[in-house]
């Protein structure tokens, strides 16, 4: 799976506890009958500057993005995410403590977790739907340059008809 290889290459496994990326999943759980399209995770990381990482199951990977200020909560409201390297799907499940002088070192836990459906998908855009247990509602994720991302919150659950 070539877009791991950027994982691979910035870990050293016997120093970590992440996942090696040696697929043991299946790939994507899709329901198509309730329109799901996948997994994501938000994971609160504790490194040398605190972010969140929002992950997407797609294409039997973990889209990622760090998140500097966090997920937004409410309608409006922007924030700057930085698109990272794909991740294993094995990552959906991890926390732990990566050590000190490993990549990433620091507390991982995870945020938040549920299923998204997608709405639409272009290189520059991508809008779909949060069901977790904290994130409800209307996303969208717009590429503004290189790897930065706007994510913004579209619409509350309540306003979905
Ligand atoms: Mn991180």
């Amino acid at each position: 799976m070539s877009s791991l290889n950027d994982y691979k290459g910035k870990r050293n496994f016997k120093g970590t506890p992440e996942p090696d990326g040696t697929p043991q999943e299946s790939k994507k759980i899709v329901d198509h009958s309730s329109n799901i399209s996948g997994r994501f995770v938000v994971q609160e990381h504790h490194a040398r500057r605190l972010h969140w990482d929002f992950r997407l199951e797609k294409d039997g990977v973990l889209k990622s993005w760090a998140v500097p200020k966090g997920i937004p909560l409410n309608k409006g409201v922007k924030r700057l995410a930085v698109e990272v390297e794909d991740h294993p799907l094995e990552y959906i499940h991890f926390e732990g403590e990566i050590p000190r002088g490993n990549y990433g070192a620091g507390t991982v836990t995870i945020w938040d977790r549920g299923h998204y459906s997608i709405k639409e998908v272009t290189n520059k855009k991508m809008e779909f739907v949060l069901l977790g247990e904290k994130l409800q509602g209307g996303y969208a994720l717009i590429n503004t340059k290189d790897n930065q991302w706007l994510m913004l919150k579209t619409y509350d659950e309540e306003e979905k008809s």
